[in-house]
């Protein structure tokens, strides 16, 4: 009962070869008054000339990332002396704050598409706190901005400037300035008209501390007598430091190992393994194509457990009108613009 629209426009970074096989063009049936999304790929801007300003470190961000990753090694030693039901229950705030990021920052806020009712919205936008990623706002107008200015200067996190500096080292240096100078330019007015993301902006830090490291030490502790130590560690730390490397690993690994089926003049690809630990997030070529496509993916549920959520919530009718790109215009790009290959990954 999935509410499913096809669209058919598509985009290249660069010109593509001609081809026989046109695109045809759009039978628009998905509804949406509000202007389209600001997050297709800018081919006029130019990095600036000259040279680049010097890296700005934020020593607080450095401390704090070594911080938590080193109590995440520690974490993984308290994991055997763990409960079962500790295990279970940090598997579950896994998935929980995923989907906050896949099927509500990514792709609810970021690329509208499809439509959340306000349960489904207020949902997301608590699992979205328990990831700790920055709110709604700042992580989705970050995220325009990234397809946008794709892999130049104006992208947050450029994998032109290497593996760690997009994985994780971006946190840790103040933003280039073409970010901050592009990104003023977008269109945000969907963001700031959703009241549920403005609220989760006003109170992101206090429901970062309940959503992110309260609940997830309380539950074990209280309900099935874990010691508060073994849950804060196992259940906060060692899962918020998964969700985000799985997260980091889209920006890193998925921008530089696996195929292009779809675009071979774009740098992003398509990676299982990160498709698996990012559940269904690793088709990145697919998504840096057709970034309206609600299940980031032409190939439905396989390796992608956000496409099954946002199924189920629309067969619940608590979601609607999913974008998705024809068969026939996926065929006609992969023809036109991709490196051949069949499989993804
Ligand atoms: C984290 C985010 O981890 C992860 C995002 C990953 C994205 C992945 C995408 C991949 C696809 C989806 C896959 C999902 C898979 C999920 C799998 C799950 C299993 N436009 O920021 P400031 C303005 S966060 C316009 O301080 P600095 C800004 O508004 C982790 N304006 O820049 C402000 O203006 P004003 C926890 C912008 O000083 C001013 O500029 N957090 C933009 O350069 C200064 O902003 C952290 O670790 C823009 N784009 O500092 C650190 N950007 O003053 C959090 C900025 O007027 N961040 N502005 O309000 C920071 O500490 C800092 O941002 C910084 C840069 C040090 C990184
Ligand atoms: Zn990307
Ligand atoms: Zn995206």
């Amino acid at each position: 009962m999935t509410s499913t629209s096809t669209i058919v426009t598509a985009r290249s970074q660069k010109p593509a070869p001609a081809s026989s096989a046109a695109e045809p063009a759009a039978p628009p049936e998905f509804v949406d008054d509000r202007p389209p999304v600001d997050d297709i790929f800018d081919t006029t801007y130019a990095e600036k000339e000259g040279a680049k300003p010097p890296m700005r470190l934020v020593w607080r961000n450095i401390v704090l990332m070594a911080a938590l990753h080193l109590s995440a090694v520690y974490a993984v030693i308290l994991v055997p002396f763990a409960k079962p039901l500790t295990w279970l229950w940090a598997a579950f705030c896994f998935l929980l704050s995923a989907l906050g990021v896949t099927a509500g920052a990514h792709r609810l806020w970021s690329h509208r598409s499809y439509t959340a009712s306000t349960p489904l919205k207020v949902f997301l936008a608590i699992s979205n706190s328990m990831a700790f990623q920055n709110h709604i706002y700042e992580w989705a107008r970050d995220h325009r901005v990234h397809h946008k200015f794709s892999e130049t200067d104006a992208d947050p996190h450029n994998a032109k400037r290497g593996f760690f500096f997009s994985h994780v080292g971006w946190l840790m240096v103040r933003k280039h300035p073409d970010v901050i100078e592009k990104g003023k330019k977008l269109d945000l007015s969907d963001l700031k008209a959703d009241p549920v993301v403005m609220f989760q902006r006003k109170y992101y830090k206090p429901s970062v501390v309940l959503m992110c490291f309260v609940l997830p030490t309380f539950v074990p502790w209280y309900y099935w007598g874990e010691t508060f130590w073994t849950a804060y560690f196992v259940a906060a730390i060692l899962r918020y430091t998964l969700v985000l490397n799985a997260t980091w690993l889209v920006n890193s690994a998925a921008h530089m190992f696996g195929n292009r089926p779809y675009d071979i003049f774009i740098n992003p690809r398509e990676n299982r393994f990160v498709a698996f630990g990012a559940i269904g997030e690793g088709f990145h070529n697919y998504h840096h194509t057709f970034p309206y496509d609600y299940s980031t993916s032409e190939y439905g549920w396989r390796g992608n457990l956000t496409t099954f959520f946002i199924d189920t919530m629309c067969w619940l009718g608590l979601a609607s009108n999913c974008k998705k790109v024809s068969q026939e215009v996926i065929l006609a790009r992969r023809r036109r613009t991709g490196d051949g290959s069949i499989r993804s990954g």
